[in-house]
């Protein structure tokens, strides 16, 4: 096969860890250009300090932050001082707890350590001034320019080709597809052009016609004098830039290193500095806004009594990319083929990437699953420049904020509202967000339904965006029956004479059955690993509607899709409310001149019928495990459809039931939620859901690896580490307090021999290892009488 030929802008850390993977997965014929000196080349590479601290939220970033320290170590790049984050409040000693508890998950060695240990570790520490510090001892510092230089000598060995001075000014493309770029020098031809062009890259994704939702945002480094506290004895280890930890305070939004026998202060105190994609000059850095650094040097000095007398020498006002979730933007452009990004990327996340991208490119297996960080994730909403510019801007204020698991993002909302928003508002809802859209959690309308009920108490930190509600939401869709808005559940309409074929081909469900057939399948990558699960309903001979997860998944349709077959996303124009519970034919029945009743209308069946005056489609299937129905409708209708609902439902008791309620269902039902629970690094039977499997291979080794069923008596949030015999093995997906069965209840990663029922493990939550056993599943009603009755 002929080698493709690729093109990568820019020779910042980032494109030559690209160009250094491609090239040791044989892909040979790759040319680096950039408009700088190699490999000074004037971008933020030139400009970090190059700390490294492993430790994220996501598990991805976590495992480019690994590999990023042993490849930089390998070639001699990276000095191993080790980490610290320290904590001067109760709240920031609780959160390194949590921040330890994920690398625990992740598989990074931490340990949280006593104010005196912090000042063992690092001379410039007053334990009287801290409460504590996290302890990584494998992070450190990554000379960037050097990481960047060597990995480009090693593509070069195998052929790749570095160019300076080289300005890619426009893009070729030709019907939609990427055939070369134009320099200063030239043009060269290309099959495949890779953007890693750092804060530039919005400007040369322009060429081509993409938005690339990215913000170069300053942030402030500072150097002091010579600290006498930081003098070097002389000896063995001199000569040495940096010799003690990295050092975090992210309560003041600090961070630290040594310069030889000087401090150098990264600042993220400072109100954003937003810089114009469109007019970046040729440097990333510009000048020193003093002014924005005075409460930095303040704290630094409250923080370290042996700065006090000390000063700023020089500073300077650097420029790195923002995005609007805080996370890289990587894999194809979706609108120009061969067009590739890896934007976004911190230097310690930039090894990391460079193999995952890499591999992405070549086919090969990713080993760290970048859905989180596909560029393709974005809504609609989310890719317009002044949603981008605020996003990111907010992100730099929070970028070391103590976020809650369901903190939702505060502004710009209310962004997308479903028809039943108004109602929604008028019970009381309280709001959170999904993609945009407002959800309600619980509806303080429903604090009557308390009365009478003993409702578990979490603690402190799960108690946040929670209320009691939520548990008696849950208790009366159980008794009786309830109203969930399901309008940000993605609806994809597949149509057209090769439709049932076509999906057929790209999912793993048998959808050969007839019009009415709703199938629960999975779409896989070439790996056979989940790239989503769906629900297809046929509504039509040539007409299919999908439920599934993102907008990932309908791009993945739509680009797959042959000529004789449409795909559309249909969620925003449409909405769909869920009717859940014993009581939920009693109330659609009347509503409608279709037969509802459990012989005419089955568990996974659908159909288009009118409720009320409102035309709808309807699926017998419930995510909250009870009797009832998802019904969709134009969103015109939508609120025609709500108060039809409602105003039958009284005499049933009706509520409705918010997001809380609904995932502590879900979980006592044991359904997976994508994303969380699985992602593309499981395969379906590791996932439990070999079931929803056509052709499974017969062949296929015993999963290593199971998606576990967990009870315990006190409620965690997911991403907990779980130890067995005091060893970390595992950690949790999702978990919720199950209101019917009065524990609670934890999805996790196993090793399969622990996987079996009666197992005893712990889970690790901030400073304790509360016990758990592993259950059968699922937990509320195995039998499925229900689902069926
Ligand atoms: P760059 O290094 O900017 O490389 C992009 C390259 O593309 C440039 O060389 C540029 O010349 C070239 N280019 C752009 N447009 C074109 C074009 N049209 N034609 C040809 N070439 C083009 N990260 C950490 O992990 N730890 C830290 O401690 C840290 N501290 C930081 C402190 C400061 C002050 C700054 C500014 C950043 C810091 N970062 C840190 C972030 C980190 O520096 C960047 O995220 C990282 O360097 C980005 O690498 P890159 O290769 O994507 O971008
Ligand atoms: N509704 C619809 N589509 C969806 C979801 C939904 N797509 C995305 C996501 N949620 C998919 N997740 C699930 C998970 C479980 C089920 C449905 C969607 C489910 N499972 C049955 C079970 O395991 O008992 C399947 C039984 C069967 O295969 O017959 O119901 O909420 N529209």
């Amino acid at each position: 096969m002929a080698q493709p030929r690729v093109v990568v802008i820019g020779a910042g850390i980032v494109g030559c860890a690209t160009a250094d993977e491609l090239t040791r997965r044989g892909w040979t014929g790759v040319t680096v250009l950039d408009r700088g000196p190699l490999y000074e080349t004037g971008g933020s590479t030139s400009h970090a300090p190059g700390l490294v601290f492993q430790v994220n939220p996501v598990k991805a970033m976590t495992e480019f932050a690994a590999y990023t320290v042993a490849k930089y170590s390998g070639l001699g790049a990276f000095d191993q001082v080790g980490g610290v984050e320290l904590a001067c409040t109760p709240e920031r000693l609780a959160e390194l707890h949590r921040r330890r508890g994920w690398a625990a998950a992740w598989g990074v060695g931490a340990r949280v350590v006593e104010p005196d240990e912090c000042a063992r570790l690092h001379p410039l520490v007053d334990p009287e001034r801290v409460l504590g510090g996290l302890h990584v001892p494998s992070d450190g510092m990554a000379r960037a320019v050097d990481a960047a230089a060597l990995q480009a000598a090693a593509a070069q060995e195998r052929g790749a080709v570095f160019k300076g001075g080289h300005e890619v000014v426009d893009l070729v493309v030709k019907g939609g597809r990427i055939t070369g770029v134009v320099t200063s020098e030239g043009e060269i031809p290309a099959d495949l052009v890779v953007c890693c062009a750092g804060i530039w890259g919005p400007k040369v994704a322009r060429m081509a016609g993409v938005a690339l939702p990215l913000t170069p945002v300053a942030h402030q480094l500072a150097f002091t004098n010579p600290l006498a506290r930081l003098a070097r004895p002389g000896g063995a280890d001199a000569d040495r830039e940096i010799r003690h930890p990295i050092l975090r305070h992210q309560g003041a939004d600090l961070y630290f290193r040594e310069r030889f026998d000087r401090l150098a202060i990264g600042n993220y105190g400072h109100r954003p500095l937003p810089a114009d994609p469109e007019k970046l000059a040729a440097n990333a850095m510009a000048a020193f806004t003093e002014d924005d650094f005075a409460e930095a040097w303040q704290e630094t000095r409250r923080l370290f009594p042996a700065a006090r007398e000390a000063k700023i020498e020089e500073g300077f006002n650097g420029l790195f990319s923002f995005t609007p979730d805080n996370l890289p933007l990587l894999g194809p452009s979706r609108a120009v083929d061969g067009l590739w990004f890896a934007e976004a990327v911190w230097i310690t996340h930039s090894a990391g990437v460079g193999r995952a991208v890499a591999e992405w490119i070549t086919g090969e297996r990713p080993v760290t699953p970048p859905r989180e960080c596909d560029v393709g994730r974005f809504e609609e909403h989310q890719r317009g420049p002044a949603y981008v510019l605020a996003r990111d801007c907010q992100n730099y204020v929070e970028v070391y904020d103590i976020i809650h698991p369901l903190q939702p993002m505060e502004d710009p909302r209310p962004l997308r509202t479903s028809p039943f928003y108004s109602r929604q508002q008028e019970l009381g809802g309280v709001f959170l967000e999904a993609a945009g859209w407002e959800r309600p959690q619980w509806y303080e309308s429903n604090a009557p339904l308390l009365e009478g009920r003993e409702i578990h108490e979490p603690g402190e930190w799960a108690a946040r965006y929670w209320s009691p509600i939520v548990g008696a939401e849950a208790q009366i869709t159980r008794e009786r029956v309830a109203l969930y808005d399901m309008t940000a559940l993605k609806r994809i309409e597949v149509t057209g004479p090769g439709a049932q074929a076509f999906l057929s081909g790209v999912t793993t469900g048998r959808l050969d059955r007839g019009v009415g057939a709703v199938t629960y399948c999975l779409m896989l990558d070439e790996h056979g690993r989940v790239l989503s699960d769906i629900t297809v309903a046929r509504l039509g001979e040539r007409e299919f509607q999908i439920g599934a997860n993102s907008v990932l998944d309908a791009d993945r349709l739509a680009r797959l899709a042959p000529a004789d077959v449409v795909v559309r996303d249909v969620t925003a124009g449409t909405c769909c409310v869920g009717v859940w519970g014993p009581r939920a034919r009693d109330l659609v029945q009347p509503l409608t001149e279709d037969d509802f009743s459990n012989k005419a209308f089955r568990y996974f069946r659908c159909r288009r019928t009118y409720v009320g005056m409102v035309p709808v489609a309807a699926l017998r299937v419930s995510y909250v495990g009870e009797l009832g129905w998802e019904l969709s409708c134009p969103a015109d209708m939508g609120l025609k459809l709500w108060d039809t609902l409602w105003a039958a439902g009284q005499e049933h008791g009706v509520i409705a039931g918010g997001r809380g309620a609904f995932n502590s269902l879900r979980l006592e039902k044991g359904y997976r939620s994508y994303g969380v629970d699985m992602t593309s690094e499981h395969d379906p039977y590791e996932a439990g859901l070999g079931f929803a499997v056509r052709d499974v291979d017969p062949g296929r080794a015993a999963p290593k690896r199971l998606l576990t069923c967990l009870t315990l008596d006190e409620v965690v949030m997911g991403k907990e580490p779980v130890y067995a015999k005091g060893a970390p093995v595992g950690y949790v997906t999702s978990a919720a307090w199950g209101y019917t069965i009065g524990r609670c209840v934890a999805y996790a990663w196993l090793p399969s021999a622990l996987a079996a029922p009666g197992t005893t493990v712990e889970i690790g939550y901030f400073d304790r290892r509360i016990p758990a056993t592993v259950a059968a599943e699922p937990l509320f009603d195995p039998g499925m009488e229900r689902l069926r009755g």
